[in-house]
């Protein structure tokens, strides 16, 4: 393997980097300078547009309220140009969190009129929920990608306001890892299984069309509800109405025992265990460390933390045949066979055992994710010859740029400067291409979704940076 990644700051720009960049220039090297500096425009004014007083929406039009895991990657982008925002965001989103410790996947905005996004906070009614903010959230949550923010935002540029914020924040984070592996450890081995396909982030995932198979759910139900997203997107590339009908099911089942997780086990429809959430979990726990040592707090239980998450991610979502992570559904205690970019998200982890990181870039570089030092598509977030590989539908095949990010920084975690210059450019060349798209088909690169989409703009101006 190389020695150091390219732009030569080594394991250090990986989700757990070490050191900072010394400034916000986009890579002069990045196919010209002036392209460069078009895109870091594009990605500012998407930025820009999309701030909403005390946080940034994904989108105007499809996502109108403030998301978790969006406001954690949109930190990172902000870092490079807005700081005060991007501790801002982090706060804003913190400041909703569950007396239990969870972070809700959204945040609603009570400015909005009723029905600017299904389902709404009615739908959720979280006020009847013990723990739940004054205001008003969803409650389920999103893979923890929020302490690596806060780590990279402060290395980015650490001052005195950032240390203040990491103080802020440290606790709440803490809190935040501790709800997801204590109640939420419902196979009591050690990770947290998601309860909802909403909170992998990655909702309409082939990998979850079997555990979703055997949640009762007719789709005449959403006869009697009005769908916001296909009002603003084509219904063909968005989940179907049986998808959606079992998607409330399941917020139902989760709201009638108040989103307890209390005897989940039991009574829950949907329980699995996620490649990506639990590698978050365990990136969490590094970022932890380096924050506690900058706080005055012990880092050590956050590396005991973390070296348990690995070892028990590999143990129970590594399967040595396909030579790839799966999620495991709990209800038959199965791993899932779909082979998604879910299964790549485990390089994130600085501690990946080399096996596992070998087996993972063999996957990530095989035909079915086309990862290489010149792509020729971009990343898929489903295998390519899949028989149920979708082009144009969410998730199921187009190409995001979080997932794309997270495998990146990964590959620059683990020295492949090789591969990560390849993934860069194909992921700044999409945008440059076609704009701050949500997304973008597999083949074409044409942008899919909402135009104007948060993420993109903040990752490619991560990426522009790091280059
Ligand atoms: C449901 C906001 C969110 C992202 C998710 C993405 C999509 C919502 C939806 O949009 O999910 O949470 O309505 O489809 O799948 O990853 O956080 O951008």
């Amino acid at each position: 393997m190389s020695a150091g990644p390219a732009g030569g700051t080594g394991a250090a720009a990986g989700l757990d980097a070490t050191a900072g960049r010394p400034d916000g220039d986009p890579s002069p090297g990045w196919d010209g300078a002036e392209r460069a500096a078009g895109l870091r425009r594009l990605a500012v004014a998407t930025l820009d547009g999309n701030w909403e007083h005390d946080h940034t929406v994904p989108s105007r039009t499809l996502y109108p309220h403030q998301w978790s895991w969006d406001s954690a990657f949109i930190a990172v982008g902000l870092a490079h140009v807005r700081p005060e925002r991007a501790w801002r965001e982090l706060r804003t989103l913190f400041a909703a969190q569950w007396a239990d410790g969870r972070v809700p996947h959204i945040v609603f905005n009570p400015a909005l009129r009723v029905g600017s996004y299904f389902p709404g906070p009615e739908f959720w009614d979280s006020a009847r929920a013990d723990g739940a903010p004054a205001s008003s959230t969803s409650g389920i949550v999103q893979p923890p990608v929020h302490a690596a923010a806060a780590w990279l935002i402060h290395r980015r540029a650490p001052s005195e306001a950032s240390v203040r914020a990491l103080r802020w924040l440290y606790p709440r984070l803490v809190a935040q890892q501790r709800y997801l592996t204590g109640r939420r450890d419902v196979g009591g081995a050690g990770l947290a299984c998601l309860v909802h396909p909403w909170e992998s982030g990655l909702d309409n995932s082939p990998a979850w069309d079997a555990p979703m198979a055997g949640v009762p759910a007719d789709a005449a139900v959403m006869r009697a509800y009005r769908r916001h997203d296909t009002a603003h997107a084509d219904a063909a590339h968005r989940p179907t109405d049986l998808d959606y009908a079992r998607y409330v099911a399941i917020v139902a089942s989760y709201r009638e025992g108040r989103y307890g997780d209390d005897g989940l086990a039991g009574r829950h429809p949907f329980l699995v265990e996620c490649p990506l959430l639990n590698a978050a979990l365990g990136v969490a726990e590094q970022a932890l460390a380096r924050i506690a040592a900058v706080v005055g707090a012990d880092p050590g239980p956050h590396r005991e933390r973390a070296a348990r998450i690995t070892a028990t991610l590999v143990d129970r979502l590594y399967d040595p045949t396909t030579g790839t992570f799966h999620p495991r559904d709990l209800r038959t205690d199965r791993l899932i066979p779909a082979r998604t970019v879910l299964g790549l998200m485990p390089l994130i982890l600085p501690d990946l055992p080399a096996r596992q990181v070998r087996a993972v870039l063999t996957e990530a570089c095989s035909p079915r994710f086309g990862l290489a030092s010149r792509m020729d598509r971009p990343l898929p977030t489903h295998d390519r010859t899949a028989p149920d590989f979708e082009p144009l539908r969410y998730w199921r095949g187009p190409s995001w740029l979080n997932t794309s990010w997270l495998l990146w920084r990964g590959l620059l975690t683990h020295r492949r400067p090789d591969l990560a210059a390849g993934l860069r450019e194909s992921m700044l060349g999409l945008v440059a291409r076609s704009g701050c798209h949500e997304y973008f088909h597999p083949d074409t690169g044409a942008g899919l979704g909402s135009p104007a989409f948060s993420w993109t703009a903040s990752l490619a101006l991560d990426a522009l940076a790091e280059g």
